[in-house]
C-alpha cells in the first residue's frame, strides 16, 4: 500500500450547480484545475462540503464521474460514500472504484443513534464491497459517534482501513491515533487548526476553504514540513481571519459566493441551507479583490 500519495492537502470539493439545479460539470473542472495548479494534492468528493447528504445517489455518482474525469489521474481522489443506508453506500463505493478513485470514505450512519456494533458492521460492509481502501470520517458533531483509539484499533483490524479524516478539535485524540501499530493516515478536518493538527502528527488536511484559497494550505503544509512554524502560523492566522467571516455568513454558501466572484459558476447551496445574504455577497466581492 503506497501511503505517500495520500499525504498532503486535499480540497473537500464544493458541489457547483447549474442554473437549473443540476451538478455543474464544467465548474467542477474549473475548481479542480485551479486547485491542482496551486499544488493541491487531491480531492475529497461528495462529503459534508460537497453537500453529499443533500444529493440523490444518482447525483453523487454523477459528481464522482465529473470529478474523476476532470482530475484525469492528476491528483489523489477520495470518494465520500457515507449515508445512513448501507446499500446506497455500497452502490456508491463500487461506482467510485469503477471511476478510478484511490479510496473511499464514509461518515458513520446517523439519526437512529446506532450501536457501536451496528456502526462497525456498516463500515465493514462498505469497505469489503470494494478493493480500494477506506478512510474513516470521524465527525462526532454530525452523528454523535464517539470514535477513539480503542475503537479505531478494533475497526482497523480490517486492513482495508488506512486512514481517518479527523473533523474535531480534539488534537489529543488525533495524536493517539498516530500511536496505533498500523500507523493510520490522519487528516486534520478543521481548516482553522491545520498547523496545530500537523504539529500533533497529522499527515495532511482535508478542507472546504482549500477550494478558494488553496495556496494558503499548500504553503502551510510545505512550511510546516520545512520546519518554518512561525511562517506557517502566520498564514494560518490569515486564513482564520477569513474563516471567521465564513462562519458568520454560512461557510459553504460564502465559499461558493467567493468562487462565483472569481468567475466560476457555483449556484447556492441546496435547501434547507439558506441563500447567501446581501452582506455576505458584499464580503465575497471585497475579499476576492484581496486574495
Ligand atoms: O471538510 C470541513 N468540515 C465541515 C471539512 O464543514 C464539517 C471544514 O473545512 C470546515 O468547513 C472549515 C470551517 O469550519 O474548517
Amino acid at each position: 500500500m503506497d501511503k505517500a500519495k495520500f499525504k498532503g492537502v486535499f480540497s473537500a470539493l464544493l458541489t457547483p450547480y447549474t442554473t437549473d439545479d443540476k451538478i455543474n460539470g464544467k465548474s467542477v473542472k474549473q475548481i479542480i484545475d485551479f486547485n491542482l495548479a496551486k499544488g493541491i494534492n487531491g480531492f475529497y468528493v461528495g462529503g459534508s462540503t460537497g453537500e453529499g447528504m443533500l444529493l440523490t445517489v444518482e447525483e453523487r455518482k454523477q459528481l464522482f464521474k465529473y470529478a474523476a474525469e476532470s482530475n484525469a489521474g492528476r491528483g489523489t481522489m477520495i470518494a465520500h460514500v457515507g449515508t445512513i443506508n448501507t446499500n446506497h453506500a455500497i452502490d456508491m463505493a463500487k461506482y467510485a472504484q469503477d471511476m478510478g478513485y484511490d479510496a473511499i470514505s464514509a461518515v458513520a450512519p446517523f439519526y437512529y443513534g446506532f450501536s457501536y456494533e451496528a456502526i462497525k458492521g456498516y463500515y465493514n460492509d462498505i469497505a469489503n464491497s470494494v478493493d480500494i481502501p477506506m478512510i474513516m470520517y470521524n465527525f462526532p458533531n454530525a452523528n454523535g459517534f464517539q470514535f477513539n483509539k480503542e475503537r479505531a484499533e478494533d475497526m482497523f483490524k480490517n486492513k482495508k482501513f488506512i486512514g481517518i479524516k479527523h473533523t474535531t478539535s480534539d488534537l489529543f485524540a488525533l495524536q493517539q491515533f498516530k500511536t496505533m501499530e498500523c500507523d493510520p493516515l490522519v487528516y486534520n478536518g478543521f481548516d482553522e487548526i491545520l498547523v496545530a493538527g500537523l504539529s500533533m502528527g497529522a499527515d495532511g488536511g482535508i478542507g472546504s476553504t482549500y477550494n478558494f484559497m488553496p495556496q494558503k494550505y499548500v504553503d502551510m503544509y510545505r512550511l510546516f514540513n520545512e520546519g518554518d512554524i512561525k511562517q506557517a502560523q502566520k498564514i494560518q492566522y490569515e486564513a482564520n481571519e477569513i474563516i471567521t467571516m465564513l462562519i458568520k455568513y454560512g461557510v459553504f454558501a460564502t465559499e461558493k459566493g467567493i468562487l462565483e466572484e472569481m468567475g466560476i459558476e457555483m449556484g447556492g447551496c441546496r435547501k434547507p441551507f439558506t441563500e447567501l445574504s446581501a452582506e455576505g455577497k458584499a464580503y465575497c466581492k471585497q475579499l476576492v479583490k484581496k486574495l
